[in-house]
């Protein structure tokens, strides 16, 4: 035991001695993992290789790691670890893992591993084994990272790391769920699934509509020249019924990962990204970023080739939760009549505080429970799962519907006895459609692939062009600045992030500010992906929305900015 335990002590120490940590850098675990220029991140990509070594072992289960910076630009990028379940680590891991990305040197990086295993009652030396499924992006510094990564799950005695190659995030994550289910995790498992849930829902679109012609099924693709785009044109040919096309994907393109294309350029600045133009007046037009967890859709505007209409997450979910909601009405009323059981769930929406305000007097007006968390998956994900159905989305259009167990338990007890005594009917049809939805969006996480499918076949089902999921509701205008700073830390947030505590005086002048317009709303947080601040305001016209927004990024600047002059995008 002693000699195995040694061996280990041994094997780490000389693994971690070949990734340094760069000098005067400080790795935090923020929103969505750790992220920096992708040069800089070896020793800690390194590190969170034994980490995910570790939660293998410590859950007796596979995890999953994932090299990519989502849509930051194409120098950045992270690491974020998957845990069994397919969603986000553990947030009681991410003080530990942000002391080992720190540990100043290998020695006391080794001191840690030991003692946190300690902590976590892991035993070192290879008694059980871990396995972790790697992933990465498009990225250059991928390669480099991955092979970091695999060295530090290889220095704990017995892990094994499986390589899944460049895939999109979600199809990482949802590859370590399926793996854990014991079930098939391939890459083509994932296409199959997704485009045989999709020929079901579409099969039991409402007859006449699906022949009506009024649905255009042209839907032009943005792959924001990252790996969505790439997956998007396989999974394509699976796919009856939609004639799609796909632009920015990095295997065509000269273009540059996430620059001037992508979701989050397009719903952050209002812009169609590159080459996307005049010639596409009126079309249906949809947007990954550049790990493709994120969805939003788009249309350019007639007045203007240069701004769109934007569809975004809010309106992705408003859309998500309207059609459930008919498909549990439906479920439900044969049996409000002594048919059948009522199938009782318990449905709610989880949003961010950049949810539009108009989104969520619409979900509610639904008759929806809308609870609001921080910032981030890992917050709105947890939160959804405490629901029998929980819808899930952010703003920039990252999001899912989870089912619990529970109630895809019942479902499909209930869908069997209708097949037996009403096969056929209406709440029949129902129970299929909810059943097909839970197999067709993932589980894991947000996923822009299986997110655009559902959006896809909701339209078909309801017989709506682009416009009428527009008219769904009117956004209130809104405007989000970044504002770079000295030290974002400085900035502490309460209530999901609405209110500052610190710096003592900021929350004063925000009120103020807001104050002076009618619907005004506004809010700062600091980044966890970006050194910035970031500011977004929300009022009854365009021009209050921008000029809050101005207003509360220059006192941020003025309580936090550089001496020098400030940068406002
Ligand atoms: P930060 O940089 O912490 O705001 C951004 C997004 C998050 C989430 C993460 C992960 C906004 C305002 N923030 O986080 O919603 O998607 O990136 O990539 O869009
Ligand atoms: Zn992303």
């Amino acid at each position: 035991m002693e000699s195995m335990m040694a061996e280990q002590h041994s094997l780490l120490l000389n693994s971690a001695r070949l990734f340094p940590l760069p000098h005067g850098m400080i790795f935090s675990y923020g929103t969505a993992g750790f992220r920096a220029d992708g040069s800089k991140l070896l020793s800690t990509v390194f590190r969170a290789g034994v980490l995910a070594a570790l939660r293998s072992l410590r859950t007796g289960s596979t995890v999953g790691l994932m090299i990519t910076a989502s849509h930051n630009p194409i120098g950045d990028n992270g690491i974020k670890i998957a845990d069994p379940d397919g969603g986000m680590m553990t947030q009681d891991w991410e003080p530990s893992a942000e002391a080992l990305a720190n540990a100043p040197d290998p020695q006391s990086f080794v001191e840690l591993v030991f003692s946190f295993a300690k902590e976590e009652g892991i035993s070192l030396g290879g008694e059980r084994s871990a396995e972790i499924l790697l992933g990465r992006d498009t990225r250059p510094t991928g390669e480099a990272l991955l092979q970091a990564a695999k060295q530090g799950i290889e220095a704990i005695v017995g892990s094994v790391a499986l390589d899944m190659g460049v895939v999109t995030t979600p199809q990482l994550h949802w590859m370590v769920r399926r793996k854990n289910m014991g079930v098939r995790t391939s890459e083509n498992d994932y296409f199959m699934q997704l485009s045989e849930s999709f020929r079901c829902l579409m099969n039991l679109c409402p007859k006449g509509i699906e022949t009506n012609g009024s649905i255009d099924s042209r839907l032009i693709v943005d792959g924001a020249n990252g790996v969505g785009g790439d997956k998007l044109e396989q999974l394509k040919k699976l796919l009856l019924g939609l004639n799609i096309q796909v632009r920015n994907s990095s295997k065509h393109g000269q273009g540059i990962l996430n620059e001037g294309v992508g979701a989050d350029y397009v719903q952050k600045g209002r812009v169609s990204p590159c080459c996307f133009g005049p010639k596409d007046i009126g079309l249906r037009c949809a947007s990954f970023d550049g790990d493709a967890d994120r969805l939003v859709y788009f249309r350019i505007s007639e007045a203007n080739s240069n701004s769109i209409d934007l569809v975004d997450g809010d309106k992705i979910l408003s859309l998500f939760a309207l059609f459930m909601k008919e498909q549990l009405q439906i479920l439900n009323k044969s049996d409000s009549q002594g048919l059948n059981d009522v199938l009782i769930s318990r449905v709610g929406v989880v949003q961010t505080a950049y949810a539009n305000g108009a989104s969520t007097d619409y979900l509610k007006k639904l008759g929806l429970e809308v609870a609001v968390t921080p910032t981030g998956v890992k917050y709105l994900h947890k939160k959804a799962a405490e629901y029998d159905i929980g819808f899930y989305f952010e703003a920039n259009g990252h999001g899912t519907i989870l089912f619990s167990e529970d109630f895809l338990i019942k479902l499909q007890g209930k869908s069997n006895d209708l097949a037996f005594s009403n096969a056929g009917s209406e709440s029949h049809k129902a129970a299929l459609r909810l059943l097909a939805v839970s197999k067709l969006i993932n589980q894991a996480v947000g996923d822009a692939l299986s997110g655009l499918l559902l959006v896809e076949a909701v339209l078909q089902y309801m017989g709506w062009s682009l416009q009428n999921w527009i008219e769904l509701y009117d956004d209130l205008p809104s405007r989000q600045l970044k504002v770079k700073v000295a030290d974002r830390s400085a900035v502490i947030t309460t209530n999901a992030e609405t209110q500052v505590l610190q710096p003592y005086g900021l929350q004063e002048a925000i009120d103020f500010e807001t104050g002076k317009y009618h619907r005004g709303r506004c809010f700062v947080r600091p980044s966890g992906t970006e050194d910035i601040i970031r500011v977004y305001a929300e009022a009854s016209s365009q021009e209050a929305a921008d000029s809050l927004a101005r207003s509360v990024s220059h006192h941020v600047d003025r309580f936090l900015g550089f001496k020098t002059p400030h940068h406002l995008t």
